[in-house]
């Protein structure tokens, strides 16, 4: 048996060696979800938002066919430059390293990896989830079973309405994932901080979350945990302003034949397109705001942890 082909950066293995709390971030959101030089900038901002809480941060991406756990600034400049960079999920990771690829992690990808590297607590901006008209497409992103058997907890900002936001909530409670939704009632609305529909759970703190996570780890559970975190009300768009544009970029969608992952790329390019950049300024200040929380949860979590003597 070869070694898994795995790097922590030096910031990453620091942390580890000293058992200091680190947050976990993908980086398909780099590669493909933000347009160049925007995503480097938000990459070094997110990460510098998740060290000034006194956390480490831990970007995700395989290289050259080796799982990097922590970007150096070098590495997070080549990626998001990169052109055709693969968009890696649970199916697709394991191949990419065997032929030496390169290619950026989704959030199931970004939790497998953070798990096999002993990182529980992972920030991004929106998941996948059910599409519309799923009952035809059958496209359903891979990130809700991953969520349910991959113990990392997983901050975002709801789900974005290019999905079926109804029918991804129903195939998170049946795959027995945690949805909590912070400081709120309603599940956030990613671009809008509430939705119309209430999340099935609700917590104010990050140390309820943190126990949370822990009480499922001691009850033997697999899963993670959607921990639902609304956008700042100052950078929200509301869904009136949205809901035209949406439904623009999911018929661009269909009459161009776009398909499987190219799917979530896709309507993201459009989305920006069409609102001029403001969804973009908006997708900045959710993140971040995912980072800061996740960096608060990581830190209760790394002290329960040390408490339970495990
Ligand atoms: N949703 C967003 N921004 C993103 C993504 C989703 O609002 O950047 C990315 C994430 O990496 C997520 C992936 O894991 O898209 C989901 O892709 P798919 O729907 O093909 O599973
Ligand atoms: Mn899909």
């Amino acid at each position: 048996m070869t070694a898994l082909p795995l790097i922590l950066s030096a910031e990453v293995a620091a942390a580890k060696a000293a058992g200091r709390p680190i947050v976990a971030l993908e980086s398909t959101i780099i590669t493909h979800g933000m347009p160049y030089p925007q995503n480097l900038e938000v990459a070094r901002q997110v990460e510098n938002d998740i060290r000034a809480e006194g956390v480490t941060p831990a970007t995700i991406a395989v290289m050259d066919g080796t799982l990097h756990i922590g970007l150096d600034d070098i590495q997070l400049e080549e990626l998001a430059q990169a052109k055709g960079v693969a968009k890696l999920s649970r199916a697709d990771i394991a191949a990419c390293m065997a032929t030496g690829g390169t290619g950026a992690t989704t959030v199931a990808a970004t939790m497998i990896a953070a798990h096999t590297a002993g990182i529980a607590v992972f920030a991004t901006g929106g998941i996948g989830g059910v599409h519309r008209g799923a009952e035809d497409s059958f496209d359903i992103s891979a990130d809700l079973m991953e969520l349910a058997q991959t113990p990392v907890t997983v901050v975002a900002a709801g789900a974005k309405a290019i999905l079926d936001v109804d029918k991804t909530l129903e195939v998170l409670e049946t795959q027995g994932v945690p949805v909590i939704a912070v400081g709120q009632d309603n599940f956030p609305a990613f671009w809008s901080a509430s939705s119309l529909l209430k999340a099935p759970l609700r917590m104010d703190q990050a140390g309820e979350i943190a126990r949370a996570h822990h009480m499922r780890g001691m009850l033997g559970l697999p899963g993670g945990q959607l921990v639902a975190n609304p956008i700042p009300q100052a950078d929200e768009i509301s869904a009136e302003t949205l809901a035209p544009i949406i439904a623009q970029a999911q018929s661009d969608a269909d009459a161009h034949g776009i398909r499987g992952k190219a799917v979530t790329p896709y309507l993201l390019q459009r989305i920006f397109e069409l609102t001029e950049g403001r969804s973009l300024t908006a997708n900045i200040a959710l993140v971040r705001n995912n980072a800061r929380l996740a960096a608060s949860i990581a830190t209760e979590l790394t002290s329960i942890s040390r408490g339970a003597g495990s």
